[in-house]
């Protein structure tokens, strides 16, 4: 492996090299080793539903035992695959809401409502009554309406009120309207079961449909509740890079997903006892750092600095000056627990959903999770003295963010309304909008097309927002700061100038990206058109999980142009390839855009941001 090849950051070049020097094996060893991949695997053509087979198909052998094709074969996994990810973040808000609820019934001492004018807006914004009455009480009936949007007779989930008039029709005409989070995905499953549904496009609109579910209700209740618990993030000044690590402190990091866990492990390491018991330890105190969307979610609302984005997660343990790890679930490597023991560093999981063979397991509910974080912390603080000093590098010269833009903020910044942003898009000053979100993934050059693509776009004055791993590559880079519109073209530049913005907006993890979809509805509303007339945009250059698939097939479903930097496992079906690519259009107004190179997919995304542009009169 050539090292300058497998990442564009110095940190990560670095502890690829200690990686090596170690015997450390990271991601990208185990890549070499799987290449190359299953050609049936990565075209989607193997069938393991049942067994019968499993069956993979050729020209040769163009159907499974059952008789299913490729297209068939390649619709249900694709379904089940965008089920996963659904799931996955749905799921996470169902926790958000069980925390909810146990605070509106008096469950819990160690969570609360932070913002209650949020819970009261939200409140009242789905429909429950607010006046003169109580937050806890309110909370109590809202935890049960975000229920009820997993459930199966809702028949349309809460926040279909803030879809434009226009999409909705489109939704209701497909069929695609989600009704309950749990639903879509249980029906996915059932109808990918051998012998359900067998007509490949029929089997995808499914998959929008589920995607929505997640969209427009799992990940947007995870991230309005978490805001109501947690605070609705504002502007504030962080870090990162591996830099944010501390030589003399007691380095913890949390990685995963989830608020709930991460939270209480940021008050614990401020409880002065603990403090204390660090110094007696021989460290100057207790540094607390994050990576991946747990990561996102404390620097949104916190300031907590961040470590790195996927593919640094092995590479932080690397630097040997990381006591502890706490995870809660999602994107977390197996191999952590490997890494951790070539070094000092102890592995801590707390969801009973997310084990990890090896690590310590120190179980979180709702009631105890204070009590659980201060045994963690603790238990990090134990390891000090075990560490190697001899072993110990951290890059340094960490960068600094911006970060906290909520819709809340956003609005704030704007003097309170949308028509700054809206007059400067009309104006061509902000010409329009992308969204770079999602992952690493070891077969690209670490965040090479993350950035590059961040910057062309600016450079077009089109204004960049960020959600999820891309925030860390973009923060990197020094592109979330104000100081970055001297690398914006000369709109964005005065624009994001004025308001003393910068041109690349962090809005947070990849729940988050529930909050894209609400402003590209108020932008929408606000002109009175759809969604898909806006000139607008996402992208997830360098995307591996379950999830950016749900993420990028609702902004599609949603009437989002969609970029990938590689298609999903579907390349063996035409009637599959050709509906993302460009059927869907058709169908809701927007479609996927596969292209490696950043530099030509901002050249095809800025063509079709001049094409809305066109159709608006713009
Ligand atoms: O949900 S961007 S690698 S951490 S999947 Fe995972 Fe991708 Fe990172 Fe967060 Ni999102
Ligand atoms: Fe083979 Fe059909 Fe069974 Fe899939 S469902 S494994 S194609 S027989």
């Amino acid at each position: 492996l050539n090292i300058e090849e497998l990442s564009i950051w110095e940190d990560a070049k670095q502890m690829l090299l200690k990686a090596k020097n170690d015997g450390v094996e990271t991601a990208w060893d185990r890549l070499q080793q799987q290449a190359p991949h299953c050609k049936f695997g990565e075209s989607g053509v193997c069938c393991r539903i049942c067994t019968m087979g499993p069956c993979r198909v050729s020209k040769k052998a163009p159907r499974g035992v059952c008789g299913a094709d490729a297209d068939v074969i390649v619709a249900r996994n694709f379904g089940r695959f965008i089920a996963g990810g659904a799931a996955g973040h749905s799921d996470h808000g169902r926790d958000c809401i069980e925390a909810l609820h146990a605070v509106a019934h008096g469950e819990t001492k160690d969570y609360t409502i932070k913002d209650a004018e949020k819970l009261m807006r939200i409140a009242k914004e789905v429909g429950i009554e607010t006046e003169g009455r109580e937050p806890l009480e309110v909370a109590k009936d809202l935890a049960a309406d975000f229920f009820e949007n997993y459930g199966t007779t809702k028949g349309e989930v809460s926040f279909i009120v803030r879809v434009p008039e226009k999409r909705r029709k489109i939704w209701d005409k497909l069929g695609i309207t989600p009704r309950g989070v749990d639903r879509e995905i249980a029906e996915m499953m059932h109808r990918t079961h051998m012998g359900c549904d067998n007509d490949a496009a029929n089997t995808v609109l499914h998959a929008a449909r589920t995607s929505l579910a997640d969209g427009w209700a799992g990940s947007m209740i995870a991230t309005e509740v978490s805001d109501i618990l947690f605070g609705t993030p504002t502007p504030n000044k962080t870090q990162v890079n591996l830099g944010v690590l501390k030589e003399d402190h007691v380095n913890i990091l949390v990685h995963g997903h989830n608020p709930i866990v991460s939270e209480k492990i940021m008050e614990a390491v401020n409880d002065p006892e603990l403090i204390a018991l660090a110094k007696e330890k021989g460290a100057k105190g207790i540094n607390l750092a994050g990576l991946c969307c747990t990561g996102n979610e404390l620097m949104m609302r916190h300031g907590i600095p961040m470590a790195g984005n996927h593919l640094m997660t092995e590479l932080a343990i690397v630097t040997g000056a990381v006591e502890l790890i706490v995870v809660d679930y999602q994107c977390i490597m197996p191999s952590l627990v490997q890494v951790g023991s070539c070094y000092h560093t102890k592995m801590v999981t707390t969801a009973d959903k997310a084990r990890f063979t090896g690590a310590e397991h120190i179980k979180f509910e709702i009631h105890n999770g204070m009590e659980q974080a201060k045994k963690v912390v603790r238990m990090a603080i134990e390891r000090f003295p075990l560490r190697d000093p001899a072993r110990v590098k951290i890059p340094n010269g960490p960068v600094e963010v911006v970060t906290g833009f909520s819709n809340e903020a956003l609005l704030d910044a704007l003097g309170g309304s949308l028509t700054p942003l809206i007059d400067a898009i009309k104006a061509g000053k902000i010409r329009g909008a992308v969204a770079i979100v999602g992952c690493n993934n070891p077969k690209y050059k670490h965040d090479y097309c993350n950035l590059n693509l961040a910057k062309e776009l600016i450079k077009r004055d089109i204004l960049v927002i960020v959600t999820g791993c891309v925030t860390v590559a973009a923060g990197k880079a020094g592109l979330l700061v104000p100081d970055a519109i001297d690398q914006a073209g000369p709109g964005l530049k005065e624009i994001c100038g004025a308001l003393g913005i910068p041109p690349v907006i962090h809005m947070g993890s990849c729940v988050d990206n529930a909050r894209i979809l609400q402003l590209c509805a108020l932008i929408a509303d606000e002109l009175g058109v759809d969604i898909s007339d806006l000139p607008v945009a996402a992208s997830s250059p360098e995307w591996y999980s379950e999830k950016a698939a749900a993420i990028g097939t609702y902004a599609v479903a949603s009437g989002i142009y969609t970029h990938l930097g590689h298609p999903p496992n579907i390349t063996g079906s035409e009637v599959v390839t050709n509906l993302a690519l460009s059927g869907l259009d058709e169908l809701v107004g927007a479609c996927f855009l596969i292209e490696p190179d950043p530099f030509k997919a901002a050249e095809l995304i800025d063509e079709r941001i001049k094409s809305k542009r066109l159709a608006l009169g713009l």
